[in-house]
């Protein structure tokens, strides 16, 4: 096979970054974007934070308390709840200026694809550094969001290199370098490998990807599993040979319909909630697709609209569980509904693929 040239771009500090873009003035202050559950004041996860707040300890994943109190001594520190339409918004347009520079684009999630550029760049890595400069000039002109690149021959060592100088990095890693970049990583960097696998590896004094070389493929094999066992004899090597596959930028699908008549009662709107439900789970799972986040939406009597939406714990793709939270969202916002409501929609969103590379992720 010739060799390619891939980019793996992902955006910095995303949910962050969109906020900063929409308020300059945070730019100097550490930002901290919240998923607050309904359990009241400061209950709920960091999602993420700018690298101000990260000096902090403040990073995705933590409670929010922890955030506030690792924060302490800043003042300034500004704590936001998540805003996911805005974000999509954003992560639309920079993707849009990305996909004109591939050859093939993939669509991965809000904060990053894939794009094979080895036509339009002859194979040459100068090019490929030259155009990701373009792309980072243009998403920085038009939009004002910074990202990191990775350029490789391949998916895999792109997606470690595009998280190798953040934020605002290009580190490119053509054929010939390929092991000199890779050896001195941690083994923690190959994606699919988490705490409990280093942990594993660090037992048998294996610490870096040089270190993993040792083994060979029969008892890596042995110890995780004949796909596994291939994956990680692979990856050390910097081996991948999967496609960039042409994806649409989907970040959520939805549904609308307009009623046959203007309501407010549960029972009416309930019925079509869950014919809704069942239309969006059909697409979702021809795309095969799971989803994260569920929505409903209502625009009113008078055309205004009204949107209701909650994160799940773990992706899903099951019907039931669609049609359960969605019925759920319907009666916490007809609680205190004054206008009746002219159409109704359902929506899924935080899109994550159901097999392919995130087989390997779910193993470990
Ligand atoms: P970075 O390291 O500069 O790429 O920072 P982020 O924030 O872009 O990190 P990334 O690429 O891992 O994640 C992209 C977005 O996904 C991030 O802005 C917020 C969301 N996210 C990441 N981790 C979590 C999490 O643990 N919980 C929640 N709710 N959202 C998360
Ligand atoms: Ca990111
Ligand atoms: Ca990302």
């Amino acid at each position: 096979m010739e060799t390619r040239i891939v980019f793996h771009i992902d955006f910095d500090y995303f949910y962050a970054q969109c906020e900063e873009i929409r308020s300059p003035d945070l730019r100097s202050k550490p930002v901290c974007v919240c998923v607050f559950s309904d359990r009241g004041k400061d209950t709920g996860a960091i999602a993420t934070a700018n690298y101000i707040a990260r000096k902090y300890g403040a990073k995705s994943g933590i409670p929010i308390i922890f955030a506030k109190k690792r924060l302490e001594e800043r003042k300034d520190a500004v704590f936001l709840p998540v805003d996911f339409d805005y974000y999509i918004e954003i992560s639309e347009k920079a993707m849009k200026i990305m996909k004109n520079s591939a050859d093939v684009f993939e669509y991965v999630g809000k904060d990053e694809a894939y794009l094979d550029v080895t036509k339009r760049v002859e194979g040459n890595f100068e090019k490929a550094s030259h155009l990701a400069q373009q792309i980072k000039n243009s998403i920085r002109d038009e939009i004002k969001l910074s990202c990191s690149i990775g350029i490789s021959p391949n998916k895999l060592i792109s997606k470690i290199a595009s998280d190798f100088k953040k934020p605002d990095g290009l580190t490119v890693v053509p054929p010939d370098r390929i092991d000199e970049f890779l050896e001195p990583l941690k083994i923690r960097t190959i994606p699919g490998i988490g705490k409990k696998t280093e942990e594993r590896f660090s037992e048998m004094n294996l610490e870096t990807i040089q270190d993993l070389k040792k083994l060979d493929v029969f008892s890596l094999n042995k110890e995780f599993g004949r796909k596994s066992g291939t994956y990680i004899y692979n990856a050390v090597r910097g081996i991948d040979n999967e496609p960039v596959k042409e994806r649409e930028d989907r970040t959520q699908y939805s549904k609308i319909v307009t009623l046959k008549k203007d309501s407010k009662e549960y029972q009416f709107l309930s019925v079509n909630l869950i014919k809704l439900c069942k239309e969006v789970h059909n697409v979702v799972m021809k795309n095969n697709r799971m989803f994260k986040s569920i929505g409903i939406h209502f625009v009113q009597s008078d055309l205004s609209s009204k949107s209701k939406s909650r994160m799940l714990r773990n992706p899903t793709s099951n019907l039931e569980e669609l049609e359960k939270n969605a019925d759920q969202l319907l009666k916490v916002a007809l609680e205190n509904q004054t206008l009746t409501i002219r159409r109704l929609g359902v929506k899924v969103a935080e899109l994550s693929e159901v097999q392919g590379q995130s087989d390997i992720t779910n193993y470990f």
